[in-house]
């Protein structure tokens, strides 16, 4: 009896799944076999070179994959014939790794200053869970990295009198709103224990866990952002800490003025310290706090087949955002460092030389704050509310900061959960470090983690020439015009397999097999924004669909392919059945592979779509 269950375990889990191969690629398996039983090495690279326009396709990368196709299909290492049938090249069209839909290698250039890419940004990086209540660990700062994250967020408090640890400092008592926030304990009693809700986590623990995992993904630099809330004598004992951890891999620059910055090439495998000046910290805690008024509602529910919203706000929402300065001021960064001893005697050198991106806070207005200094680059938080502020009202000016100085933005005091805010305008406005609360999975984490996809998954994407680009007359790109179409990109959804794998047999539906519909669509600049659906095919683990979508996208460098599987349920709320996110300047054209992901962004061992993609 055993044997016999130990038996159909077996046959369920290791199944080979084949499904017929979809009249797509019949055709293609024709035109390129011309006609015969079997395609030779010597066709399939006349495929792959049409596919790519030339480029990158030797006959020995098609012998390759031809051999591995047989061993994996056929276990067998020794040959009787070195060419594929139409199951075998199917399966090949099949694997994500043989036939992937972007390329998994750094392909771009490492050697601009570091300010011309967008760097994958975390944001609180050491929390585990929700801003108010989840521990704090050095646990989600490995996991950061090593998903190719390159910028992490550190904030330092006192512990006691001699020590420092990490941990989320407090709320403004003044964001508690109950409107938002709809429960009704909102006292000061609540005030004070949400000082110390978040359990604390060693420093030194954070930075060990840093040095560990820092280049296990990706050797291009990684940067430290601090929250500094330490008297200038534990600022001394993290200056050494840090010394200490990282030594040699510690990038740092003598004077204070720094007119460009090098490239990641140059910074291979270093650390880079980001805060703001000991001083600044004094003016900051000097500085009158005012009510932040971050009333807004949280816009990323995860309604699941709900339509994207509308990129920017509505003017009256904007409107609850002051134009003045002190917002800015009301970054995380500042954010009460009320008990500072102002006293206590400036000196900390040893502390301000660790600081390679200085974080410039900007006296004046927003206006104020972009201006550029030509002697100096400056790292700029801007909260994601006074984002849509800056580029509404001073788009140029947003563009031509970043094209040399660094802008990072934040997500708004209100999300406590952890959830996320649409990074597409961060990137429309050329913002390097766009901080995500990497713990808090939803629809803006995909679009993330689908941008960092890009340029081998290194953390780093070149930010596209028309936002570095100046015209003869000082001139740069307006994200607030609208430009016509300049690519049209061809989506063919195929089909689908792997779910029996993945999943339980009942986990879809209770007493007959699911009912997938695919809904595939553009994130990117407002123009392209769209989201379509294929058909429901019903009690089907190998849904077949062939339907094809056609996009057409006005700035296609910074567009990105959404995919969601979603299954249908008359009388309930549909089931999640994967979904990823696609640079599509880095689509490979053709018949694709395409793996698809969890809700957190972890890849399932089997479930992928094939699709076909076609620049026209
Ligand atoms: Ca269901
Ligand atoms: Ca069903
Ligand atoms: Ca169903």
């Amino acid at each position: 009896m055993g044997t016999y269950r130990m038996c159909l375990v077996f046959t369920r889990k290791f199944r080979v799944t084949e499904p017929d191969p979809v009249d797509d690629v019949r055709n293609v398996f024709q035109k390129y076999a011309e006609d015969e039983a079997h395609m030779s090495p010597e066709q399939l690279q006349k495929l792959m070179a049409d596919e790519t326009g030339g480029e990158g396709s030797s006959l020995e990368e098609a012998e390759r994959i031809v051999d591995e196709v047989l061993r994996r299909k056929h276990h067998i290492a020794k040959f009787t014939r070195r060419n594929l049938t139409i199951e075998d090249f199917n399966y090949l069209l099949f694997s994500t790794d043989l036939n992937p839909p972007i390329d998994d290698k750094v392909h771009q250039n490492m050697d601009a200053p570091l300010s011309h890419y967008f760097i994958f940004t975390g944001h609180n990086s050491y929390l585990t869970g929700n801003q108010l209540s989840s521990n704090c660990s050095d646990l989600p700062i490995a996991d950061a990295l090593r998903r190719g994250v390159r910028v992490v967020e550190l904030d330092l408090w006192p512990r006691g009198n001699d020590d420092v640890c990490v941990n989320h400092g407090r709320y403004n008592f003044t964001l508690f709103n109950t409107d938002v926030f709809p429960w009704t304990l909102f006292d000061h009693c609540w005030y004070q224990k949400c000082r110390t809700l978040t359990k604390p986590v060693k420093l030194g623990k954070c930075l060990e866990s840093i040095k560990a995992n820092a280049f296990a993904t990706s050797k291009y630099p990684v940067i430290i952002t601090l929250e500094d809330h330490l008297t200038p004598k534990l600022q001394c004992k993290v200056a050494k800490m840090i010394t200490q951890t990282f030594g040699d891999m510690l990038y740092y620059h003598d004077s204070e003025s720094c007119k460009e910055f090098p490239s990641p090439e140059e910074l291979k495998g270093k650390i880079l310290i980001s805060t703001k000046p000991p001083k600044e910290y004094l003016e900051a805690n000097d500085a009158k706090e005012k009510d932040n008024g971050e009333k807004g509602k949280d816009s990323d529910e995860d309604v699941w087949g709900k339509e994207p919203e509308e990129l920017i706000s509505t003017r009256s929402e904007l409107e609850k955002v002051s134009t003045n300065i002190n917002y800015i001021s009301q970054d995380d960064e500042d954010r009460g460092s009320r008990d500072f001893d102002a006293s206590c005697p400036l000196q900390a050198p040893e502390y301000k030389r660790l600081i390679a991106i200085h974080a410039g806070k900007p006296k004046g207005g927003l206006r104020m704050a972009l201006k550029v200094d030509p002697n100096k680059i400056r790292r700029l938080s801007l909260s994601e509310q006074l984002l849509e502020k800056a580029v509404a009202s001073y788009g140029a000016d947003v563009i031509r900061f970043t094209q040399k100085n660094f802008l990072r933005i934040y997500p708004k005091g209100t999300r406590f959960n952890s959830s996320n805010y649409k990074p597409q305008i961060g990137w429309m406005s050329g913002a390097q470090m766009i901080a995500f609360n990497m713990q808090g999975y939803g629809r803006a984490l995909w679009l993330m983690q689908g941008m960092f996809r890009a340029n081998g998954g290194c953390g780093y994407v070149k930010k596209p020439d028309f936002l570095m680009n100046v015209g003869p007359n000082g001139q740069v790109f307006d994200p607030n015009e609208n430009s016509s179409p300049k690519k049209t990109l061809k989506v063919k959804v195929l089909m689908g397999d792997g779910w029996h794998l993945d999943f339980k047999k009942t986990h879809f539906d209770l007493y007959s097999p699911p009912d997938f519909y695919v809904r595939v669509g553009i994130a990117g600049a407002p123009a392209d924004e769209t989201m379509e659906k294929t058909e429901v095919k019903y009690d089907t683990w190998t849904p077949i669909w062939n339907q094809e979508f056609t996009f057409k996208l006005t700035v296609p460098e910074l567009a990105l392919l959404r995919v969601e599987v979603h299954e249908y349920d008359a009388n309930e709320k549909d089931d999640f059945g994967g979904q990823t996110c696609l640079p599509v300047s880095e689509l490979r054209q053709g018949i694709r592979a395409v793996p698809l992901f969890n809700r957190k962004g972890v890849k399932y061992s089997c479930t992928r779509l094939l699709m076909r993609f076609d620049f026209v």
